[in-house]
């Protein structure tokens, strides 16, 4: 009897044993009549999985389910262990990584937006740090590594990549996924080698992160727990529900940001933007001083903000590409923010360390909820009446150098 792998042909899951069986000359079977739902509830298969889940491998000598196991058990004793007990505990290592770092976070977010959940924003936001976090270590390692461990393809690379598939897939376009330059790279060298492609076909990048269903709306607040009897999960990953048809009801006229509804201010935030892009000489004279003879108190405010994780600031160009993703994300609030960001000192870790002036009193709260890299900073109203306070500020602005006490890597602006 073949082996024979239960479920569907697409189950990034189904994947790792597959893609394991090409390496090592094993032949695996899909089942051709399963059917997710129906198949998976039937006694017997519960004899094999008492879960009901998939994948599930059947074999001449009983059954085996969790993806991760079966592709071990597909690749026991092949070089796809590695050539050591070191190399073999560092494969380990990285399926565990990829399992609790990225399956799980890449799997919560991707529920949080399918259409059988309800939307709990706080438990997405821990998804997207969380995922962004294992990403951020991941890249460190990969910018100096090839492979996970040693010089080629070993059972870490394949169940990384697809623990990774449905993030690149669904939920994490380009400008997601360039601030882990090293974590792309990998990933596009291993979905393209051919024992890969031959099984998964070919991989494109979603344009962007796949749209809450149309009946929900993001909400702060958790919803009551799901009903009982809500439909199952589908064997793949959940599918955003179409828009309603155009014609339903007239467009409605879009909320005023509440930021418009301020008293007006003095301060024209364009003026400020132009005067800062024109001065290119004296710049305390000119652009310094212009910026406080137009500041207004009132209908402004200005923050400092911290980097919380400097100590993970530890290659230059990461560093600077994940400020640059900060501030594209930012791009909602041009028409009310203006921002100067530094990336501090002359080795690593870097400091980042930014200024960002903002209308009304407080950092806008669509700014806060929408914009996940704000959390990952700390933020500290500038006091206006502490003279000191006053000319950090001006020396940000002016990206002064050295900044602190150190020289400064690079300086990025919002405007
Ligand atoms: N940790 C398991 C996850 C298995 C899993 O969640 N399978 C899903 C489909 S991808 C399933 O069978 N869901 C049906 C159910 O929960 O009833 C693995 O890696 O095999």
């Amino acid at each position: 009897m073949a082996l024979i792998l239960h479920c569907g042909s697409q189950n990034k899951n189904g994947y790792k044993a597959r893609i394991a069986a090409e390496y090592v000359g094993v032949k695996i079977q899909i089942s051709d009549s399963f059917e997710m739902g129906v198949t998976n509830k039937t006694p017997e298969f519960l004899k094999m999985n008492p879960l009901g889940k998939i994948p599930v491998l059947e074999t001449p000598d009983g059954a085996v389910f969790e993806s991760n196991a079966i592709a071990r058990y597909v690749a026991h004793g092949s070089f796809l262990f590695g050539s050591s007990s070191m190399e073999y505990g560092q494969i380990e290592q990285w399926i565990d990584f990829s399992a609790f770092e990225f399956d799980v976070n890449i799997r919560g977010w991707l529920t949080t937006r399918s259409a059988f959940a309800n939307y709990i924003k706080p438990y997405e936001e821990n998804c997207i740090s969380g995922l962004k976090r294992g990403l951020e270590a991941l890249n460190r390692y990969l910018a100096t590594h090839t492979f996970l461990v040693g010089d080629g393809v070993t059972l870490a690379d394949i169940i990384m990549t697809c623990n990774l598939l449905l993030g690149f897939k669904l939920l994490m376009p380009k400008s997601f996924t360039s601030e882990f330059p090293h974590v792309e790279r990998y990933f596009w060298t291993m979905v393209n080698q051919p024992n890969f492609s031959k099984i998964i076909g070919e991989v494109k990048q979603t344009e962007a992160t796949i749209p809450l269903p149309s009946a929900k709306k993001p909400d702060a607040k958790p919803k009551s727990e799901p009903k009982k009897e809500a439909p199952k999960p589908k064997e793949e990953a959940p599918k955003p529900t179409p828009e309603p048809a155009q014609e339903e009801e007239a467009p409605k006229p879009k909320p005023k940001n509440p930021l418009d509804l301020l008293p007006p201010s003095k301060m024209v935030l364009d003026d400020w933007k132009r005067l800062y892009s024109n001065t290119k000489t004296n710049f305390r004279e000119i652009a310094i001083k212009g910026f406080w003879d137009m500041f207004d108190a009132e209908g402004y405010s200005l923050w400092f903000c911290n980097y919380k994780y400097n100590d993970e600031n530890t290659v230059s160009f990461v560093t600077m590409n994940k400020v640059g993703g900060f501030l594209q994300r930012m791009d909602l609030a041009r028409k009310y923010a203006f921002g100067k960001m530094l990336i501090i000192g002359n080795e690593p870790p870097f400091k980042v360390k930014g200024l960002w002036l903002f209308r009304g009193q407080e950092i806008p709260k669509f700014v806060m909820d929408e914009c996940y890299d704000m959390e990952l900073y700390e933020w500290t109203k500038v006091d206006l009446s502490d003279e000191a306070q006053k000319e950090r500020v001006n020396q940000m602005i002016e990206d002064q150098e050295p900044f602190e006490g150190e020289a400064l890597l690079d300086a990025k602006c919002f405007k």
